[in-house]
């Protein structure tokens, strides 16, 4: 009979690593698994599927119900969907988890990363213009994050190869029987 598919949900800070360490574990999954695999990174969905929404909480919310939809999609008919949004609201993220659980497996996982560390990486110097003002809510500096409570997996995001942390991430699966 046809697997069960399964959604994994990265959530975290801008700059916690959420889309190095899911690219890591698509990597892995692809060696291991025939499944098809579907990226719902961040920035790609807001250029497509949420093209035009913004960051205020309604905006976010619709942005992560859409991920959660879309990833739901694909588990009932199989499949894995590896999503990162910084998703910073447990009511979305409950959302999306209900979405999917309709179908499969939902599988959160919080990449935990300091907002020092996030901040110091900087790699598109949002943190710097945050800081200066120029963007207004943006997540840790000017608008929360609410951490999740209870996710299936918390990652530490401090440090660390992606590639080891990719590794867990398909340990957690495999004890899961999800491969
Ligand atoms: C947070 C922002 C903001 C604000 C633009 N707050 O590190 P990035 O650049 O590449 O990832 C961030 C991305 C966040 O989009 P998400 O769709 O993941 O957010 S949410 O789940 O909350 O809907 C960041 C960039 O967009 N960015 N402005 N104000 N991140």
């Amino acid at each position: 009979q046809a697997a069960r598919g399964f959604a994994l949900f990265f959530t975290g800070l801008s700059g916690a690593g959420k889309s190095t360490i899911a690219q890591a574990v698509v990597a892995q999954l692809l060696e291991r698994t025939s499944r098809a695999v579907t990226v719902l990174d961040g920035d790609e969905v807001r250029k497509h599927l949420s093209r035009g929404l913004g960051f205020s909480r309604e905006d976010r919310n619709a942005n992560v119900t859409r991920i959660g939809y879309v990833a739901s999609e694909i588990v009932r008919h199989g499949g894995v969907a590896v999503c990162a949004p910084i998703a910073p609201y447990a009511d979305a993220r409950a959302e999306a988890r209900e979405l999917v659980e309709a179908h499969g497996d939902f599988i959160e996982i919080h990449v935990a990363t300091a907002l020092e560390v996030c901040e110091a990486r900087d790699r598109k110097g949002l943190y710097a213009q945050a800081r200066a003002g120029t963007i207004a809510h943006f997540t840790g500096i000017s608008d929360p994050y609410e951490e999740p409570v209870t996710p299936e997996l918390r990652i530490d995001g401090n440090g660390g190869d992606p590639l080891v942390l990719a590794g867990r991430i398909l340990d957690v699966l495999e004890e899961r029987g999800l491969l």
